[in-house]
């Protein structure tokens, strides 16, 4: 049986500038130094859990794991890159702008950075993919992160004219923008868990930050429709599946409260400077008498339950806010490749489901095109469709990719009835 998607359905893949690019110097770059060793030690308590963990052990204790430094060389190799993804049938991208590169200094802007990203934009509609452009995925130019980065007096007014310039520049050629990447994970791990730099704890430092974001989204956005009215403008937000295991009423009112806090509170807030819903979805929660009691009958690579149906029931959840719904991250940390290649026709069917059920999903952007640098968690965790050999940059598709390509050139997935 085949599963059509629906008519003029984007079909792609994501990547972050920091995960990919290669010589980025930012919070990020200086945090990577500071912390590797400590990164790399912990690893083993973190993971030995995992069955795999002896093929992973010795890349994941050791230090130079945990430092950026050159990544997928992205910065240099787009063109090749992207010849790939058009040869998997993509014909959407989804990747993100290095403000440190644009403005390396407070008020000071990078010509020839701006160049690079116009070549990048170019270079995706040379091949006929249209451009989703995220304007901030977590890594900030160091002046501001010692002014206190999002918690800096003025942040917002900062992240406003950095989109200025970037839309004067480039908005000619960007019909899709996505202002914050996943800005309820960033606050959670830099400012209440105190895992990511700048490693705050503490609910109301978290708030704060929250508060700086849904600002510094607002005008953004205002500063984006000011000059192109039609561009279409969205966050990527990273919704969970929590599903109460019964139908009690206490877990019925815990999973109400995880989705209020979690899922809706951010959306809702900017409900009225979003175009379309972006979906970035990973997790499935079970409730049973408290959060979080997975059966996790398997689990990728990064301990996360493996739950590809769950995208149904992230997407449905959206209806509600009728409005255009864009998955913009979907994936798994999978070394092997076994997991994907049953996990991406999985997730897809639960997509078509979800569509069939009302919501109006219009794109598809598999996470990640490449490996990549997992932040906290460095370069073993391996999400791409395409593996990176990192000592010589070689570039390998994966199986799973290939298989995601039939889906991506004939807008269609094959399913046994
Ligand atoms: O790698 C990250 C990405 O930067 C944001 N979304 C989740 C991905 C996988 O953890």
């Amino acid at each position: 049986m085949r599963l059509e998607f629906p008519k003029d359905f984007l079909w792609g893949a994501a990547t972050s500038s920091h995960q990919v690019e290669g010589s980025n110097h930012n919070d990020w770059s200086e945090w990577e130094k500071a912390n590797a060793d400590r990164l790399a030690r912990e690893s083993e308590q973190t993971f030995s859990w995992n069955p795999n963990w002896n093929t992973f052990r010795s890349e994941a204790t050791n230090p130079n794991t945990y430092i950026s430094g050159a990544a997928c060389e992205h910065y240099s190799r787009y063109e090749s890159d992207f010849d790939l993804a058009a040869s998997l049938g993509h014909n959407a991208h989804r990747f993100s702008i290095e403000w440190s590169r644009i403005e390396p200094r407070e008020g000071e802007f990078d010509e020839a950075a701006i160049e690079h990203y116009r070549q990048v934009i170019l270079a995706l509609r040379a091949r006929g993919m249209e451009p989703f452009v995220t304007l901030w995925n977590w890594t900030l130019p160091l002046w501001l992160a010692e002014k206190g980065g999002v918690m800096a007096p003025g942040f917002s007014e900062y992240f406003e004219r950095y989109t200025e310039i970037i839309v004067k520049a480039l908005g000619m050629d960007v019909h899709f923008w996505i202002t914050l990447n996943e800005p309820d994970v960033y606050t959670a791990h830099a400012y209440l868990t105190g895992a990511w730099p700048p490693q705050k704890h503490g609910l109301i430092s978290f708030f704060r930050a929250q508060s700086a974001l849904i600002h510094a989204h607002r005008l953004a956005y205002r500063a984006l429709k000011n000059r192109f009215p039609g561009s279409q403008i969205g966050i990527a937000k990273h919704n969970i599946w929590f599903e109460a295991a019964d139908n009690t009423m206490w877990n019925r009112l815990l999973k109400w409260s995880a989705d209020m806090a979690w899922n809706q509170f951010f959306l809702t807030r900017i409900r009225n400077t979003q175009d379309f819903i972006g979906l970035n979805h990973y997790n499935h929660h079970r409730i049973a008498g408290w959060f979080r009691k997975n059966e996790n009958i398997r689990q990728t690579d990064f301990g996360w339950e493996y739950s590809p149906e769950s995208l149904y029931h992230a997407v449905t959840e959206l209806i509600p806010y009728q409005k255009p719904i864009y998955i913009l991250e979907n994936g798994i940390a999978d070394a092997s490749d076994t997991l994907r290649q049953e996990f991406i026709p999985t997730a897809l069917t639960a997509l078509h489901r979800a569509i069939a059920a009302g919501a109006d999903v219009r794109g598809y952007f598999y996470w990640s095109l490449l490996d990549n640098f997992e932040w906290d968690k460095g370069y073993w965790l391996r999400f791409g469709l395409v593996h990176i050999d990192y000592a010589t940059q070689t570039r390998t598709i994966r199986p799973s990719a290939r298989a995601y390509a039939e889906v991506c050139k004939t807008s269609s997935l094959e399913i046994e009835k």
